[in-house]
């Protein structure tokens, strides 16, 4: 089937590709241990007017998929901008106000005390991320979850499901890293755009990208999945 790009899509993958977000010049070892072609650092939505994009990417996904929640969760460190951006950008373009959360790397023995920040993680917690390969950095957001007694899982929005294989000691599983996160946790998991999308993007720029979709296309023979 055709890849389908709504506008808002096109334009979050145009800025990546124009910031540096989306790079090719690896390879790029991964978390995981992979070699990869290319990689997408959100950390580089670093300016006022990118961060108002990226926010309202993720305020339009979190409306569109019609997921119930009370408080968005950002898992240091990269999360923490973006739960406070999102929550800006639901408030004001969608009329959604929410409270957000995050936690310390490390936790504080004075003052207020603690590794949570900001509103109280209870309720339906919605977590942002950025990211998802094999699926392993999202646990830790799920154990914190699962440490708050009033807490439910209510799903995970991220910016790129890069459309992997899991990860079993080590070595790509049958299974595709999103559907074991989702069977894992009984949970969904939306994200802004996915690697099918990206090269979609891509190949209607004509014969820019050709070379760059070669390579993406052979690391997925190896570590792709078809979902
Ligand atoms: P997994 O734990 O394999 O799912 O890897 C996800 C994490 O890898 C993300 O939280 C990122 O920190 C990092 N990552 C990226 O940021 N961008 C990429 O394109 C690829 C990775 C990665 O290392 O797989």
């Amino acid at each position: 089937p055709a890849v389908q790009l709504a506008d808002y899509q096109s334009s979050y993958i145009q800025l990546a590709l124009d910031s540096s977000i989306l790079k090719f010049d690896g390879p790029y070892t991964l978390k995981s241990g992979r070699l990869s072609p290319y990689f997408f650092n959100a950390g580089l939505f670093n300016t006022g007017s990118k961060v108002v994009k990226v926010a309202e990417c993720y305020a339009r996904r979190i409306v569109e998929s019609g997921v119930q929640f009370d408080v968005l969760f950002g898992p240091a460190y990269k999360g923490i901008p973006l739960a406070a951006a999102t929550a800006m950008a639901l408030q004001l373009n969608h009329g959604i106000d929410v409270g957000f959360c995050f936690n310390r790397k490390e936790a504080k023995t004075h003052g207020e005390g603690g590794s949570l920040v900001g509103a109280e993680l209870k309720g339906r917690v919605l977590i942002l991320d950025d990211v998802i390969t094999a699926g392993t950095a999202i646990n830790e957001a799920m154990d914190i979850i699962a440490s708050q007694k009033e807490a439910k899982l209510a799903g995970v929005v991220i910016a790129l499901d890069r459309q992997e294989k899991s990860a079993k000691d080590g070595v790509p599983g049958e299974t595709s890293a999103i559907q074991e996160v989702e069977k894992r946790y009984a949970t969904s998991v939306f994200s802004v755009v996915t690697l099918d999308q990206i090269i979609e993007f891509m190949q209607r720029e004509g014969d820019k990208y050709a070379e760059k979709i070669g390579k993406m296309n052979e690391y997925r023979i190896e570590y792709g999945t078809s979902e």
